[in-house]
């Protein structure tokens, strides 16, 4: 009997876990553009874009390697605009009693997915060096889950760096060699640039047409949205920008988008690009003498350690993580999120470049936006909502913990023992935002100090009574004591003023 396959926008690899169950000459593959998943968050233009025309450029590929594809248009007049109307659909319409699924990577639809009125079958997502089950097993008992533990365990597991069985150089984790400012360098390398073909214009097209008020500019669009391409856009990276990925991975510089990072995981993390292979061709790099091991390893820890971690913090934690609201914020999303219109230097360039590219780099979504969001005591959840938006790379499991948990300490410490709150001074040194800024990141009170110093002694004083036995944060506590009591006054005033005229929506 005739069953489908579903195959999701962000599942496009051809030995997904539904595709190897299922049978080329039996079983029909659906593959649907659906208004369902194209607003449950105003997701970035660009985002919508790289999904919708690489899901037409996966369906050719299948099509050419003997698969039945039914696929939906989302202007097809027939589309339900949902994944189940549309796999109720194909079922009438082929005679089929079943559904192959690989498991979606995010509960809302696995739940949909498990509620369906047609029997789906969802199998394992093997994409990844770890399975669920992995994680569970090693998360079992212990009394806090830290990634760096668990990136060793990775490492052994899949013999990455490893030099018999001590890590490569002696040390597991280089990231102390990755925290240089970047200065601007005329031979910055650029992600790689790709043409738009003809089926691709047709769903720049499309996206103007069906989601004209989403969120961020379509064009120009320089994605890739085919496998080949994908993987030449690592190889670009790979050869210009891992040498130096790791010396300025924290780094941030006004005009410059990129910098040395890779900008794949928009790539990574809808199928065309396999996590263990790019591992393995950092690895190769190093073992070749082209790129040091701080850039190789801190590389690598990204993907087997970082993202292999969160991944099993989403799904061993269950659908309620994103309402976990740990430091009770409660605050409105500012609208300079989604218009830059701040005059914060900072903030203004990492939003800018989210309008532009849907892409910023980590540390301006966890250090800039991020830490804005947590100084100021934005609700968790409208921040994951906008994270989730407008990040080309964003789907539930990934962006979730990072932001719920690691960026705003709201999931009760499980990806993080301590929040990352800082005040200007970091990004002052990590950047050159704060020249070209109308505040001033020296100045600790009075109208034009920076509005990151006054936030940050107002959250750590908020949140007293959780973090002032944190044997890492006992140094902040005191330096604000022993402060004179005209400063602390000044300080706690200011930064009621700068929240009231948050709250008022007025520019700050
Ligand atoms: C993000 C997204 C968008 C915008 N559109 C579609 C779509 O039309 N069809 C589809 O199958 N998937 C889409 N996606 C990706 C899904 O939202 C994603 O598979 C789930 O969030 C699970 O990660
Ligand atoms: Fe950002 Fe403060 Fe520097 Fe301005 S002064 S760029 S707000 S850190």
């Amino acid at each position: 009997m005739v069953k489908l396959v579903l195959v999701l926008g962000d599942q496009l690899t051809p030995d997904v876990a539904a595709l190897k169950a299922a049978d080329p000459g039996r079983d029909v593959v659906v593959m649907a553009e659906v208004r369902e998943e194209g607003t449950y968050v105003p997701h970035h233009a660009k985002k919508i874009a790289l999904i919708l025309a690489a899901m037409r450029h996966f369906a050719e590929e299948l099509r050419e390697a003997g698969w039945t594809v039914a696929y939906s248009k989302l202007d097809d007049p027939d589309n339900s605009q949902s994944i189940v109307g549309e796999l109720l659909r194909r079922a009438e319409e082929h005679g089929a009693e079943a559904v192959i699924a690989t498991a979606p990577g995010e509960h809302r639809l696995r739940e949909k997915l498990t509620h369906a009125p047609i029997p789906v079958e969802q199998r394992a997502d093997d994409r990844f060096l770890a399975t669920e089950a992995e994680f569970a097993d090693w998360a079992e008992g212990r009394k806090s889950l830290r990634m760096e533990y668990f990136y060793r365990e990775m490492r052994r597991k899949t013999g990455l760096l490893m030099d018999g069985d001590q890590p490569e150089g002696g040390k597991w984790n280089y990231d102390h060699d990755n925290r240089k400012p970047a200065k601007g360098d005329l031979f910055m390398p650029e992600p790689r640039h790709h043409q738009v073909d003809e089926i691709t214009a047709e769903v720049l097209e499309l996206v103007e047409r069906e989601y004209p008020d989403t969120f961020g500019e379509l064009r120009p669009f320089w994605y890739a949205v085919r496998r080949r391409d994908a993987k030449a856009a690592a190889t670009k990276f790979m050869k210009e920008a891992l040498p130096q990925f790791g010396d300025y991975q924290d780094a941030m510089l006004e005009g410059e988008k990129f910098l040395y990072h890779s900008v794949l995981s928009m790539y990574l993390n809808i199928g065309l690009l396999d996590p263990l292979e790019l591992c393995q061709q950092a690895e190769a790099a190093y073992r070749s003498g082209d790129a040091p091991l701080n850039a190789v390893e801190g590389y690598i820890r990204q993907i087997l350690g970082w993202r292999e971690f969160i991944r099993g913090i989403y799904f061993l934690d269950g659908p309620g993580y994103t309402e976990r609201n740990g430091l009770g914020a409660s605050r409105t999303l500012p609208g300079f999120f989604w218009d830059a219109e701040t005059d914060m230097a900072c903030i203004r360039a990492a939003v800018s470049q989210t309008i532009e590219e849907a892409y910023a780099h980590h540390i301006q979504r966890l250090m800039v936006t991020g830490n804005f969001a947590l100084l100021a005591g934005i609700a968790p959840k409208e921040v994951h909502e906008w994270y989730l938006a407008v990040y080309a790379d964003a789907f539930e499991w990934v962006e979730a913990p990072n932001v719920i948990g690691m960026v705003l300490h709201a999931d009760g410490g499980m990806v993080g023992s301590k929040p990352y709150a800082a005040s200007g001074a970091y990004i002052d040194r990590m950047s050159d935002h704060c020249g070209g800024c109308r505040y001033r990141v020296k100045d600790k009170v009075g109208e034009d100090a920076c509005p990151f110093n006054l936030l940050y002694w107002d959250f750590l004083l908020r949140h007293r009574e959780r973090f002032g036995g944190n044997p890492r944060m006992a140094q902040m506590y005191r330096t604000w004591d022993r402060m004179k009591d005209e400063g602390k006054d000044a300080r706690q005033r200011e930064a009621a003023r700068i929240l009231e005229k948050l709250d008022a929506g007025e520019r700050i």
